[in-house]
């Protein structure tokens, strides 16, 4: 569950300002995490609002295509679809946002009423939503309050700076606290909780029984249960846009662990779904890509 935009990116060479001719694709932290899952076996559904307008109809069908079930999605029409843009470049993607007053900004706590979690086993929300209104705040709340059973609540910490100006982000460790899988780059880590190592966050972080700490580049590491920490490396990849590929890391450890697979293989299913979305320009990834990785999963026990 979380909020998608139409994402414009340029191109053609040049600063923004100067750049005339944009292409526009769609992207969104969670739908991002939803589109990579039929690819991988595993079905998914998509919960948001869109505005009753072209980028909303757009997203809703494009998701779709990705064998997502959208049939979550609700239509605001009283509030538009977000959008942003990005510069493309492997250094790094400055965003812009146009998202402030969206239709998913709109949605609240009386959306968890309306949704059926028969048959679900995983709920994956991100430290997105509670930054986009208070009404977001208090669904993300209502989610992570409800009794679950064996449902799995995933948290993507998903820090991002630009959303949290005025808003108190002291919230994320309370959230993240509630989960029962936590991802967080060590980076935003570092941000949210003053450290980035898994050991020492692990001991601020106590409730979710999943934790994982990704390393950019280096790898990421596993601290389950009781368990010793477990240390993975990425894949070298000659990066040509990085923006995704955490949610693409998380479709990879999200579809390996409903599949009960061992904790380096969910390590390195994440590693592999990440590698296809760092080769494209795209936010899920091009079928391309996604094809390699097929391949590569295939090559899975020859790789490491
Ligand atoms: O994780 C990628 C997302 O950052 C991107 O798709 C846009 O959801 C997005 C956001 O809010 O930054």
């Amino acid at each position: 569950m979380g909020e998608s935009m139409a994402l414009f990116v340029p191109a053609e060479p040049g600063p923004p300002d100067e750049v005339r001719t944009w292409l526009r694709t769609i992207g969104g932290a969670e739908s991002n995490v939803a589109c990579h899952l039929p690819a991988l076996g595993v079905p998914s559904g998509w919960v948001s609002a869109v505005g009753d307008d072209p980028f909303g109809r757009a997203l809703v069908r494009e998701i779709a295509s990705a064998g997502v079930d959208v049939r979550g999605v609700v239509v605001d029409p009283a509030r538009p679809t977000g959008m942003y843009v990005k510069e493309s470049g492997a250094g790094g993607s400055p965003v812009r946002y146009y998202r402030s007053g969206s239709a998913a900004s709109g949605m609240g706590p009386e959306l968890v009423s309306r949704l059926d979690f028969s048959g679900v086993r995983v709920l994956h929300l991100s430290g997105i939503t509670p930054a986009l209104s208070d009404s977001c705040l208090a669904l993300v709340r209502a989610l992570l309050d409800r009794p679950r059973g064996d449902l799995i609540v995933s948290f993507d910490v998903n820090h991002r700076p630009a959303l949290w100006t005025g808003r108190d982000q002291s919230v994320l460790a309370e959230l993240a606290g509630k989960a029962d899988l936590v991802l967080t780059g060590d980076d935003e880590a570092e941000r949210v909780w003053g450290t980035g190592d898994p050991v020492r966050l692990r001991t601020l972080l106590p409730g979710p029984r999943t934790l994982v700490v990704k390393h950019g580049e280096r790898g990421a590491t596993l601290v389950e249960g009781s368990a010793e920490p477990l240390f993975s490396p990425a894949l070298r990849v000659d990066v040509v846009e990085p923006v995704g590929a955490g949610d693409a890391f998380a479709a990879g450890f999200l579809a390996a662990t409903l599949r009960d697979a061992d904790p380096l293989t969910r390590l390195r299913r994440g590693h592999l779904q990440a590698a296809a979305t760092l080769l494209t320009q795209d936010d899920v990834g091009t079928p391309l890509a996604e094809a390699v990785v097929t391949k590569l999963v295939q090559a899975d026990a020859d790789l490491w």
